[in-house]
Parts: C-alpha cells; sequence; structure tokens
C-alpha cells in the first residue's frame, strides 16, 4: 500500500475513535451527574501507526488484505478508572450499549500477562458511518484503573526503547512494579470501602436520630 492507500484504509478507524471518545467522555459526564464520582476517570484514544500494523500483521502471519479482520486493536480507546470494581461497571456499561458489539473479552486482570500487565479488553465491532457507507470496524476498547495505566505507559515506552534488548535484570523490576501497582489497586479499594461502610453507619444512625 502506498501512502494515499494507507490513508483511505485507516480513514474509518480515525473516525471511529474520534466518535467513540466522544461516546465514552459523554458517559462519563452523565455518571458523573448521577452520582457523586463517576467510574470512568479519563478517555483517550489512538489509531495503530503503520509500523505497529506491519509489525503486528507479521508477528500473527496476517495477510495484507486481511488487516481488517486479522488485526482487532488497530481502532484503540482507553478508559482510566479509579478503582478496580469501576472497570467491572464502565464492561457491563459497554454490553449494554446497542450502538455498538461486543465480540468478545480479553481478562488480563484475573490473567495477567507474564510481563505484568494487567487491563481488560474489549474487543467490539462498531458501524461507523463514513461518506461511502456504513462500515463495520473493529475496535479494542481497554478499562484500567489509573495504576495499571501508569505501569503500562512506563512498561510500553521502555519496551518500545529497548525493544528485544530490555535486560532480565530490568524485567524482573518492572514485574515487581507491577506487583506494586496491584498492591496499591488493593489498598485504595479496601481503602473505599470502609470509607462508604463509615458513611453508611453515619447515614443510619442520622435516620435513628430524625425519627426520634
Ligand atoms: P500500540 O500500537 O503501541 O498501542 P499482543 O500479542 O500482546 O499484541 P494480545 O495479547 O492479544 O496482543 O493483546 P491485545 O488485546 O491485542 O492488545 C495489545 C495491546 O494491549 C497493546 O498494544 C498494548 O496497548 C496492550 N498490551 C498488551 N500487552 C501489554 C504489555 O505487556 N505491556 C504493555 N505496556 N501493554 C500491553 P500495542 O501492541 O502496544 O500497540
Amino acid at each position: 500500500m502506498d501512502s494515499r492507500d494507507w490513508g483511505a484504509f485507516l480513514l474509518p478507524y480515525e473516525q471511529t475513535v474520534e466518535e467513540l471518545k466522544v461516546k465514552f467522555k459523554t458517559m462519563r459526564s452523565e455518571l458523573k451527574k448521577l452520582e457523586e464520582y463517576a467510574p470512568i476517570e479519563f478517555v483517550t484514544g489512538r489509531v495503530k501507526k503503520i509500523s505497529s500494523i506491519l509489525d503486528k500483521a507479521k508477528r500473527l502471519n496476517v495477510p495484507m488484505d486481511q488487516l481488517e479482520q486479522g488485526i482487532e486493536d488497530i481502532a484503540g480507546i482507553r478508559i482510566m478508572c479509579q478503582f478496580v470494581e469501576d472497570i467491572r461497571r464502565v464492561a457491563e456499561y459497554i454490553r449494554a450499549r446497542k450502538d455498538l458489539k461486543v465480540i468478545y473479552e480479553k481478562d488480563y486482570i484475573t490473567n495477567y500477562k507474564e510481563s505484568g500487565y494487567r487491563s481488560f479488553h474489549m474487543i467490539v465491532e462498531y458501524p461507523v458511518q463514513t461518506a461511502l457507507g456504513l462500515k463495520n470496524v473493529l475496535a479494542e476498547i481497554q478499562i484500567r484503573t489509573l495504576a495499571m495505566n501508569f505501569w503500562a505507559t512506563i512498561e510500553h515506552s521502555l519496551n518500545y526503547k529497548y525493544r528485544e534488548s530490555l535486560p532480565d535484570e530490568m524485567r524482573k523490576r518492572l514485574k515487581k512494579a507491577a506487583e506494586a501497582a496491584f498492591v496499591l489497586d488493593n489498598e485504595m479499594s479496601s481503602i473505599r470501602e470502609e470509607i462508604l461502610l463509615a458513611q453508611k453507619s453515619f447515614e443510619d444512625e442520622s435516620s435513628i436520630v430524625n425519627h426520634l
């Protein structure tokens, strides 16, 4: 493909990323108005770089004329949450949506990757209305906590910088850092749980006082 072909190929993916970003940012604002805090902290999106598409196609043996079906994360959306519990809730909201179809899910939170990577991935089919008609585009939605995102962002940039040459010692330290992020997520969840319990018992007490 020359650069003009790539431009045309990537257009529906660019549109998909823009539309999904707006939709999930809107979901965040809606939920924030309804509750005291939103399960979505922030949303980002990107279209995969051509060099990364080619690398992945090579690695997975995907022929050039089957990139649309074979590479599922050309359009990528990332949803960041404060707490691990929020991830399940956001995934539920996504499953219930009528403007996209969940094809399958990858739970790298229960089954974290060898690298230490944790995140919840949903591969969805999104119908995008282009100038040339309706096109069903695959997109990957990654849902993760702020701690998971912090770890993955740094690990990704180190891996990108050092490629295969990342020393074993560094890999081990990154795994340890992933464990620390896991402990941090758990600690934050239990602090939140205790605050919620304290708030509940305070509300129960004041409702008893009001009834006296
Ligand atoms: P880009 O373009 O740099 O964002 P894989 O074989 O790992 O590529 P897998 O396991 O099926 O594929 O995962 P999936 O669902 O295709 O997701 C790949 C994307 O998940 C990656 O995109 C990352 O965003 C993220 N990811 C997966 N594993 C790791 C990991 O070990 N560390 C980090 N930091 N991120 C990971 P790319 O390929 O980086 O593409």
